[in-house]
């Protein structure tokens, strides 16, 4: 990771994916939700409902409703199993020094208005290999924490093609989107944001 920005583990890469890679990317995510369509999570206990809309691709995906978070091979509408990961992506977690290969890809699409509450990542049962977003379409603010809830937080603005490596140290640091910048981009027909988080879930 000669271009790694960032110390103890995370990475911040604006612009590591091309503008040509990200349209490939976009339509691969378009014929993902074809075939696995948009869901909505509600939280744990409360049932109150993520702005955010989900799905996955990978032999697991992340699924949260009033029964908790978990990964779980079938999709939990239609029960079909996830789509598979894009080779471009499988790439990418390689060209990154990722070890062995993801096994689950969060598809997190963010409508106008949509934000994501800070939190770690850490429904995995292991925390050996990074986790590493894709960041597509408009531009979010992004809020970067420690490994602590409480204590400082920074901003930092993903914009379109920017890739994030939350890695060794940086594991389980907190994090969150405050909001995303409509019309920021032209990347994806209506606007919005997507972000892909790919992951290993079980030790290797
Ligand atoms: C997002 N990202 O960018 C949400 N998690 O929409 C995440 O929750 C995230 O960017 C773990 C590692 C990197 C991330
Ligand atoms: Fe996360």
């Amino acid at each position: 990771m000669a271009d790694v920005i960032e110390a103890d583990g995370l990475a911040i890469l604006p612009g590591r994916i091309t503008p040509a890679e990200q349209r490939a990317l976009a339509e691969d995510i378009r014929k993902i939700i074809k075939k696995a369509p948009l869901f909505q999570p509600v939280m744990p206990r409360t049932g109150k409902p993520f702005s955010v809309e989900m799905t996955n691709c990978g032999p697991l995906g992340w699924v949260s409703d009033r029964a908790g978070y978990r990964y779980q091979p079938n999709h939990p509408v239609t029960g079909r199993p996830w789509p598979a990961i894009p080779e471009r992506l499988v790439k990418l977690w390689q060209d990154l020094g990722a070890p062995a290969e993801p096994e689950a890809c969060l598809v997190n699409i963010y409508a106008e208005g949509a934000r994501l509450g800070m939190h770690q990542d850490r429904d995995e049962a292991t925390f050996d290999a990074p986790v590493v977003s894709v960041s597509l379409g408009d531009t979010a603010v992004f809020r970067l924490g420690g490994t602590e809830r409480r204590g400082p937080t920074r901003s930092v603005r993903l914009a379109s093609g920017d890739v994030v490596v939350f890695g060794g140290p940086s594991r389980l640091i907190y994090h969150g989107i405050d909001r995303v910048l409509s019309g920021s981009s032209r990347l994806i027909d209506g606007g919005g944001r997507i972000n892909l988080t790919l992951r290993r879930v079980n030790p290797f």
